[in-house]
């Protein structure tokens, strides 16, 4: 398998691909593409339809949206438990992996990922706050009623497709420090220092390009 990823400092969906590949334990190739310019689009748009990254490509069948990826590896490596295997803990990741794919948008424009730096914290607008409180919730929340009783620091216990959905979040508040809660806090410190995540950090420390605009944001 190939998987098609844009930065590693800057992409956040394709962080969220690639820590499902590997926890998927299946042997895949990365392919690098740029995400930030019109002109690297047309090389996009060889890998996958829509022209975005991630993409993950298994002989002629492409997969393209981090979504549809981990459930593909999902499906191909079952005993992984990429989901968990109790069905309430497994329509429960699924409702926090799909909030984080079609939400959060205050937060995803104001934080944006970029492990390469790191800010004091300054009081944001009230709809990132209400994006950050909203996120500690469910973190404190699926640690409780799951995380907690199925055994080890992951939402679910151990590692899974949520954990690999909330990684980008983590790099974001390890790089902008916002309040959280406690339990919220100790889980940014366990995805930080989980072994995968210090691998794509360590590649994005010395990946080349560089995004002045996000760089900007502070
Ligand atoms: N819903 C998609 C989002 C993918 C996405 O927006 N990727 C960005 C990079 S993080 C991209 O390729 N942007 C380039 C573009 O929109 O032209 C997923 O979950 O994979």
């Amino acid at each position: 398998m190939k998987l098609i990823l844009g930065s590693k400092n800057y992409s956040s969906w394709s962080l969220r691909a690639w820590m499902a590949a590997v926890l998927s334990g299946l042997p895949f190739e990365e392919v690098m593409v740029h995400f930030d310019e019109d002109a690297d689009r047309k090389q996009r748009l060889r890998h996958s339809p829509t022209g975005k990254v991630p993409a993950l490509a298994d002989g002629n069948l492409t997969v393209s949206d981090s979504l549809a990826i981990g459930e593909y590896l999902a499906e191909l490596a079952p005993e992984r438990g990429l989901w968990p295997k109790d069905r309430s803990a497994r329509a429960h990741a699924r409702s926090i992996c799909a909030e984080m794919h079609s939400g959060f948008l205050d937060l995803r424009q104001d934080m944006p990922m970029n492990i390469r730096i790191e800010r004091p914290w300054r009081e944001r607008a009230p709809g990132v706050m209400a994006d950050i409180a909203r996120i500690d919730r469910i973190w404190s929340e699926t640690r409780s009623d799951f995380g907690a009783k199925l055994g080890g620091p992951f939402l679910f216990g151990t590692p899974t497709l949520a954990d690999a959905y909330y990684a980008p979040v983590a790099a974001r508040f390890h790089s902008f420090h916002p309040p959280l809660s406690p339990v919220a806090q100790a889980y940014v410190e366990t995805l930080w220092a989980f072994e995968p995540m210090q691998r794509w950090c360590a590649a994005a420390r010395e990946e080349g390009h560089a995004l002045p605009n996000y760089d900007a944001k502070a």
